[in-house]
């Protein structure tokens, strides 16, 4: 390149830095040629969900402004209109009765004022006093700097909340030359909350350098906000935390409880969406709502080697309170592990998890998770195994139910230790774990669980499972999800995913749940202590040729105390 010209490009970037544009920085990949391009989706979409939600086609991610509004849930999502690539970005919307079915309405907030024109990214809902919801959301504005705006119902005897003005005085929260925020992170409010001071409080994620944020603004009037002193947390090393949600869980039972409430009966969950590894975390402390300080529990660990609510491919979450069934309800966006080739051929990419219900565990140290109860009555064809050993080296097909699209709640119990393997201090990472130990992998007690979406002649399935090791002093659970033989097409990211289960095989039975659906496999160890979800592109494994196993590949036999299967009917889903 001649010398003049790099001459020139410098200056062109100084001039661009001087005017204080910023680089558009998502989170997401950007495939600004494939933004707009509406494939011609081939009829053949054996990948596409039975009962979990997704649009007809393009692409989706996060969750946005989950509420309940006179009766009904609604879910806004981040959509592109024109492709099934990230990008375009606007707040697509449905709602429901029941968390299972879903009616699509026409795009409920899309670019049209300047704090907004590039895009409108992640936010939250929160109801005011008197029932009125208002959403705060990230703008992406003209110089490309992201933004907070709020939008309000037009019409609030209309349940389906079809339209949304915008303030006209958004953006409300902005970074400046004063505040020093980081104009390319600085994104995605939570639902707000009431401090003792009568006041609003919202957190924004953000990073400086490697530093992760979550910058506290308070309002008295949910419009005019001004920024905290300190933010409400920050950590060193982790990068950028997108999707915050902060929301308090009582420490006694399964309900639900406002955003604002605060005092002895509850402790607080801070999560945090991690651009860098794209995983959820949380940590669960105490936030003490005069000083504006959120303390996580000794003991906490504050990246994703913590507590996560999904240890598979899971992110940018957000809770609600259900203010029907008073419980607090988590939904998480579960993008593809296809090609971006493929994702254009099927044309659509991205599907949301079943919705969970949430609450604190009796140890109240970490949250259990269940897929809320409504999803049950798609439920048919029930099918029991009756209780019987599972020897060293079996495979056992449950038949009866559509493989493909089903419900499976199975337990085991444990009734000798002796062959358990015994736990390398040095095994901490559980996902390394199981990549090391997957499903073909010849254990001593386990590797034994499910084999689901597979193929006649197991060339393809998907491993869910548990192997047990003896520990210091008390035996150690792990939990696999094993893509890597999910599929014959080579194209898909297969990667093994693993977490520790906090059970006591020797005491409890070991019960796993797992949520099939053409392309996903949702699991749930424990009864909800820890969850791994997959998206999996069998070949072989579609509909009616997909098959369900119990295996056992470990040398010491185990017990299947129950199993419960069924066929899952199709859910209306927009
Ligand atoms: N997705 C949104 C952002 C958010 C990211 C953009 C997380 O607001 O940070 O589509 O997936």
């Amino acid at each position: 390149m001649a010398k003049s010209c790099i001459v020139g490009l410098y200056l062109f970037f100084a001039v661009l830095a001087s005017h204080g544009i910023v680089e558009l920085q998502a989170s997401h990949h950007v495939y600004r040629n494939l933004q707009t391009v509406q494939s011609s989706a081939s009829a053949d979409q054996p990948y596409r969900t039975g009962y979990h939600f997704q649009p007809p086609k393009n692409w989706i991610n996060d969750p946005n402004g989950l509420m309940v509004y006179k009766g009904i849930y609604h879910l806004f999502y981040q959509y592109n209109p024109k492709g099934a690539v990230w990008g375009n970005i606007v707040w697509a919307h449905s709602t429901s009765k029941d968390l299972v079915n879903w009616t699509p309405h026409e795009p409920a907030i899309h670019p049209s004022q300047p704090g907004d024109i590039n895009g409108c990214w992640s936010g939250s809902a929160t109801i005011l006093p008197g029932g009125t919801p208002a959403m705060l959301y990230t703008g992406i504005d003209p110089k490309n700097s992201q933004v907070q705006n709020l939008a309000v119902p037009k019409n609030l005897s209309d349940p389906y909340l079809r339209e949304w003005v915008k303030s006209p005085k958004n953006p409300l929260m902005q970074p400046t030359a004063e505040n020093k925020i980081n104009a390319s992170s600085f994104r995605d409010p939570t639902t707000a909350w009431l401090g003792p001071d009568k006041k609003w409080r919202v957190i924004i994620g953000s990073k400086i350098d490697r530093r992760g944020l979550a910058i506290l603004f308070k309002s008295k009037d949910f419009v005019n906000w001004v920024q905290a002193p300190t933010p409400l947390r920050a950590a060193e090393g982790t990068g950028m935390w997108e999707c915050p949600d902060f929301y308090p869980v009582s420490l006694r039972g399964r309900n639900g409880v406002d955003t604002s409430l605060n005092g002895p009966s509850v402790k607080h969950v801070l999560k945090l969406s991690l651009d860098d590894t794209k995983h959820d975390f949380y940590t669960v402390g105490s936030y003490d709502g005069s000083r504006d300080v959120y303390t996580p529990d000794k003991g906490s660990v504050e990246s994703d080697s913590g507590l996560r609510y999904d240890y598979g491919k899971y992110y940018a979450s957000k809770t609600f309170l259900d203010s029907i069934k008073n419980r607090r309800v988590l939904c998480g966006w579960l993008n593809e592990s296809s090609s971006v080739a493929d994702d254009i051929k099927k044309g659509w990419a991205g599907v949301h998890a079943i919705p969970r219900h949430i609450w604190l565990d009796k140890s109240g140290k970490q949250l259990i998770q269940w897929p809320v109860v409504e999803i049950e009555k798609l439920r048919a064809n029930h099918v029991t195994l009756p209780s019987k050993l599972l020897k060293g080296g079996s495979v056992v097909e449950v038949t009866g139910v559509t493989a493909s699209q089903a419900d499976v709640d199975i337990s085991f119990e444990i009734t000798s230790f002796e062959k358990a393997e015994v736990l390398d201090p040095s095994w901490t990472n559980p996902q390394l774990l199981c990549s090391q130990k997957g499903a073909s992998v010849k254990g001593g007690l386990g590797p034994f669980g499910l084999l689901v979406l597979a193929s006649k002649g197991l060339s393809e399935n998907t491993a869910v499972l548990f192997r047990i090791f003896k520990g210091q002093n008390k035996h150690v659970v792990l939990m696999c999800s094993d893509q890597s033989r999910s599929s014959l097409n080579q194209n898909n990211d297969k990667t093994t995913y693993g977490a520790f289960l906090d059970v006591d095989p020797l005491h409890q039975s070991l019960s796993l749940r797992s949520l099939i659906d053409h392309s996903i496999v949702e699991s749930f160890g424990g009864g909800g202590k820890a969850c791994i979800s997959a998206r999996v592109y069998p070949t072989l494994a579609i509909d009616n040729a997909a098959h369900l196993f119990v295996f056992n590949n470990g040398s010491e036999a185990v017990k299947i105390a129950k199993l419960n299967a069924w066929s899952m009917n199709k859910a209306k889903i927009n």
